[in-house]
């Protein structure tokens, strides 16, 4: 396979345009490779972290899992690239990546100008604003003149200025590109206020030096769609991932757990659930996977809500509700198309 991720990044696009017009597939060369390589942040808490041994885990990471579940049936098939937010593009377009599972808000422009194809969303979220309680302010609106540690690269570090400007506040942003560094920068109190995804702020404080003194703002300033990308021109890659998200999603929906799965396989009567782990119909074969694709994925990995109340739900440090990341039927967003 031809080494991408040295040359430059525009070449590297062009080259990858060729190789998929011959037919080169990233699901055949992540075969061939033996591992997916998956793009993941540098550390977020309940996202994407390792632990002491070096173990990645999180809500993030538990969709490169998945991946590999669907394709290899093995979930130690993954390789962890962490990438900053002003990397992480680069590593896609270049191939060092296959997909990303990283907090990647969909966007018209990363859509359309970059080049990428936005396959679901694992997480709904929006932007808010983290303050020491000692400060005072209880608002988003009584921010102006406040420095904001900020992390570039990102559509926080733009909505930012979007919101001082449109509220006519003045900002005085303070901008890291990682986000270890704007985070403990805002812990010595170097900046007044810590903004990034709701979410991300969750994850953040849990790792402060005291969570308790800190204060997440009401306002939530955006529309942030966390979900997987893949590069354009790639249609079965896309499938590969939309579908190993859906499954995890359509599973919860019809109650199949990681612990009754075996169960569900062998005694569901619901023709859905039959399709979805394969007792019924060759599924699998249409994207190029295995017939126990989302068995595997459910057995290894589990369904949405499992994973969701295991890396960031209520009993975690970053106590988060499921909100619009409840099903459908639940008053949420969540809806996956069936599979048929
Ligand atoms: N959703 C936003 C922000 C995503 C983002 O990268 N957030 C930061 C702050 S929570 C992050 O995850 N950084 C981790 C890293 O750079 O390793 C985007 O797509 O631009």
């Amino acid at each position: 396979m031809i080494r991408l991720k040295h040359l430059a990044a525009g070449a590297a696009v062009g080259l990858l345009a060729l190789a998929s017009a011959a037919g080169a597939g990233t699901l055949d060369d992540v075969k061939a490779r033996g591992a997916v390589n998956c793009g993941v942040t540098t550390g977020l808490a309940g996202f994407a972290a390792p632990d002491d041994q070096g173990v990645w885990s999180g809500l993030d990471v538990d969709l490169c899992n998945a991946v590999a579940a669907a394709i290899f049936g093995d979930i130690g098939k993954v390789k962890y690239v962490p990438t900053t937010a002003k990397e992480r593009f680069t590593a896609l377009q270049s191939g060092e990546v296959d997909f990303l599972a990283r907090n990647t808000t969909i966007t018209f422009s990363r859509d359309t100008d970059l080049g990428f194809d936005f396959v679901g969303v694992n997480y709904y979220d929006g932007q808010g604003f983290m303050v020491r309680s000692a400060l005072g302010v209880d608002s988003a609106l009584k921010l102006g003149g406040a420095s904001v540690c900020v992390q570039t690269g990102t559509t926080t570090e733009l909505n930012l200025a979007d919101y001082f400007r449109a509220n006519g506040m003045e900002l005085k942003s303070v901008v890291f590109e990682k986000n270890e560094e704007a985070r403990q920068a805002y812990d010595e109190g170097r900046c007044d206020a810590y903004t990034t995804d709701a979410s991300g702020l969750a994850a953040e404080r849990s790792v402060l030096k005291a969570p308790a003194d800190h204060i997440i703002l009401p306002e939530i300033i955006s529309k942030e769609p966390l979900g997987p990308l893949v590069r354009h021109g790639d249609n079965n890659w896309g499938d590969v991932i939309r579908w190993s998200l859906n499954a995890m999603i359509i599973a919860e929906e019809f109650g199949v757990t990681q612990a009754n799965v075996d169960d569900q396989l062998a005694t569901s009567q619901n023709p859905e659930v039959r399709r979805l782990l394969g007792a019924e119909g060759e599924m699998g074969k249409m994207a190029g996977l295995p017939n126990e694709w989302a068995y595997n994925i459910i057995k290894m990995v589990g369904n949405y809500g499992e994973s969701f109340e295991r890396h960031v739900g209520l009993k975690t440090p970053l106590q988060l509700a499921r909100g619009l990341n409840e099903q459908w039927s639940k008053g949420g967003l969540l809806y996956a198309p069936p599979i048929r």
